[in-house]
């Protein structure tokens, strides 16, 4: 989609910015489909996806989390439908050159999840692959307060460079009392997208309700900071393995 003058320089201001109704329901389907046949342990249908599974500080339950390196097996059609070409334009838009897939998640903020606390992505180790980069966040449900919308940062008061040590949040607490007037709530709905870059801080509380949300998080780089989603999971493997639900970390450990 080609994005307008306004539209990147919002981007460049604030960091963020968000395209509702950028999927139409059609594909929102689909897409909520393939999140529930990934998450079916019985199905194989995505022998590669791999599975967080922590113990809820809410409830005590081991829950699935997140999926992450779920596109590039059977999941092809799912992959044209999300890496169209209007995702393609706008991302070589905010980027001013082409946009080459990072890394993907889903995170399944089911009723009982942990909160995501205040953060910047780059803090993630992403540090060892470049400098800059791009996520893509579809809305599969609906977010709301309720069900613990992301909160993000919205005055563009943040440094373009890690604000605290790697793997360190930016706020120790899991409510959201860090998310003053220069924060904002985006309640979204279904093919909702956010554009965000990985300094802006964001986060989100517990899921204390019993309606989960699913979104998918998809992260570029520059064509010309090289292909580096290989490297990135082979090193990841090695640190933060996938777990199964009877090796459910505690969720303290999680990790961006
Ligand atoms: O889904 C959320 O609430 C936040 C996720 C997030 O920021 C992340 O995984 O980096
Ligand atoms: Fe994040």
């Amino acid at each position: 989609m080609t994005l307008s003058a306004e539209q990147k320089s919002t981007f460049d201001e604030k960091g963020f910015i968000v395209l509702p109704s950028f999927f139409n329901q059609d594909v929102m389907r689909a897409v909520s489909d393939w999140l529930d046949q990934l998450q079916d342990v019985s199905s194989n249908t995505s022998a590669h996806a791999a599975k967080y599974f922590e113990k809820s500080p809410l409830t005590g339950e081991n829950i699935l989390v997140r999926v992450e390196h779920v596109l590039g097996g059977n999941d092809a059609e799912i992959a044209d439908l999300l890496l169209d070409s209007r995702t393609i334009d706008a991302l070589t838009t905010l980027f001013g050159e082409a946009p080459v897939l990072f890394k993907e998640k889903i995170n399944y903020k089911h009723p009982g999840c942990r909160a995501d606390k205040l953060h910047q992505d780059q803090a993630a180790g992403w540090n060892a692959y470049s400098d800059f980069f791009i996520t893509m966040c579809i809305v599969v449900d609906p977010n709301r307060e309720e069900n613990a919308a992301l909160r993000f940062m919205n005055s563009g008061n943040y440094e373009k460079s890690l604000m605290k040590g790697e793997w360190r949040p930016l706020s120790d607490e899991s409510d959201v009392s860090w998310a003053d007037d220069e924060y904002v709530m985006l309640e979204a709905d279904p093919g909702d997208v956010i554009f965000f870059d990985c300094y802006v801080p964001h986060g989100s509380p517990p899921n204390a309700s019993n309606k989960g949300r699913r979104n998918v998080y998809l992260t570029f780089n520059r064509t010309s900071a090289g292909d580096l989603r290989a490297r990135y999971y082979a090193d990841k493997w090695k640190t933060y393995p996938p777990n199964d639900i009877e090796h459910a970390r505690s969720a303290d450990s999680f990790r961006v």
